[in-house]
């Protein structure tokens, strides 16, 4: 195994600390995802970044900054990756699913901040993430009320932080403030970068994440089958990779992965047997390695065939249409796909229920999971409004509100269960 200590001290990391997390990490990993059973070939290429998260892929992003390129992180998938391609960068989600430096995280932040948030302020106070240590400039989003003013405590912290205002309504002018918005974001890119968005890198940058994102739509409609193909939990694997690794790379192994897939449902082979009770999990993003909730419902006899997150259907499902002669109809086109994203920030948002309908139409689910994290104002309102309307389309719904700790997850398992019961006597 490749040492990667003297990587790791020039980006300023803990390395003990960091030790310490791998370690963990890594057995968190062998004992969720290796002890599957009937899991797909194709899973071997996640294993293997998910090996090196912080190894080889570090190493190339390294590599990719020697060689003059810009790396660029975010927290949100409001900011296209499309742009940052667009000036030959690298982009890398940051967002981060464990608990961890949430003590550090508390001197700085209430108590009652979203684990998400905290996890943002752990890794960076607790010097653990390389992502965070490589990043030239960090984007910030204007979206809920807790990012927004964490930013403000989270900007001296940080070499470059850029933040981004975003709507908050699916009007007219919402549309124009954020096509504003990503233009102010090319001009930051192209400072930093040196180079000139063109009609030609931009419609690059575009290709490449619509492949992308191509390669996600096909794995999320081959979860239809019964028995499922797949397990939610390799699949939310696979989601969570979609904003780190490198992107043509990522997008031929979801499609080789995809290819296997079809050949199981041809011959009706799946990770669990058919006729299992299906959910949808609907809500807030689940981070990396944020597990815990998929953990335990596909170990109470359920299988998850799709997520309505950000890290999942609500961060892939619009592809950009890459129309026009000009930057503007290209940026014109990038906003049109963006302004879709319908995150709980949004009000009205009604298009999100709308969707989980859809989904569950054509998953073949048999009830919704919604998952808030504590504290997170957006998602935990919009369930309620969000439960009654699933439940007048007769589609059973069961709220979870949690964090990233597991010391609700016996009590989680029992709630569970109980819906499962439900969903089998339907
Ligand atoms: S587009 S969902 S990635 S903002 S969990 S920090 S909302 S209090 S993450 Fe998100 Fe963009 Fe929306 Fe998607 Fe706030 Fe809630 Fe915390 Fe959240």
């Amino acid at each position: 195994m490749t040492d990667y200590t003297e990587m790791w001290t020039s980006l300023g990391l803990d390395v003990d600390g960091h030790n310490a997390l791998l370690a963990g990490l890594g057995k968190a990993y062998t004992d969720i995802f290796l002890s599957q059973k009937n899991r797909p070939e194709g899973m071997k290429y996640f294993d293997f970044v998910m090996s090196e998260v912080h190894g080889l892929r570090i190493k190339e992003i390294v590599d990719a900054k020697a060689q003059g390129r810009t790396v660029i992180g975010s927290y949100c998938v409001f900011v296209p990756e499309e742009l940052v391609l667009a000036v030959d960068g690298v982009a890398v989600g940051l967002c981060a699913g464990a608990e961890l430096g949430f003590e550090a995280a508390e001197a700085l932040l209430p108590r009652n901040t979203c684990s998400l948030i905290k996890s943002m302020f752990g890794f960076k106070l607790g010097k653990l993430c390389p992502y965070v240590e490589s990043c030239d400039v960090i984007v910030g989003e204007n979206t809920c009320d807790g990012k927004k003013k964490a930013y403000e405590i989270f900007r001296p912290l940080v070499k470059d932080l850029y933040v981004m205002d975003l709507p908050q309504t699916k009007s007219e002018t919402g549309r124009q403030l954020l096509k504003e918005e990503y233009r102010k974001f090319i001009a930051k890119l192209e400072k930093e970068s040196g180079k000139k968005v063109t009609v030609q890198s931009l419609k690059k940058g575009i290709e490449i994440v619509n492949a992308k994102r191509k390669a996600m739509i096909r794995l999320a409609a081959i979860r239809a089958a019964d028995p499922a193909p797949i397990s939610g939990l390799d699949a939310l694997l696979i989601n969570q990779v979609f904003f780190h690794d490198d992107p043509a790379r990522f997008t031929d192994s979801v499609n080789k992965l995809c290819d296997e897939l079809e050949e199981r449902v041809k011959n009706h082979k799946g990770v669990f047997p058919k006729g299992t009770t299906r959910v949808i999990v609907s809500g807030c993003p689940m981070a990396v390695p944020n597990w815990k909730l998929p953990l335990l419902i596909e170990t109470s006899n359920a299988v998850i065939v799709g997520e309505e997150s950000c890290v999942g259907e609500r961060g892939t499902r619009w592809l950009t249409e890459s129309k026009g002669n000009t930057v503007e109809e290209l940026l014109d086109a990038i906003t049109d796909r963006y302004f879709n994203v319908d995150c709980a920030v949004f009000t009205p948002n009604p298009s999100r229920v709308n969707y989980v309908k859809e989904m569950t139409k054509k998953l073949h689910a048999d009830g919704v999971i919604h998952y808030s994290l504590q504290f997170c104002q957006p998602y935990i309102i919009e369930s309620g409004p969000v439960e009654k309307e699933l439940e007048k389309s007769h589609i059973p719904t069961l709220r979870l509100e949690t964090d990233y700790s597991q010391e609700d997850a016996g009590q989680l398992k029992t709630r569970i269960e109980a819906f499962n019961e439900r969903l089998k006597r339907k």
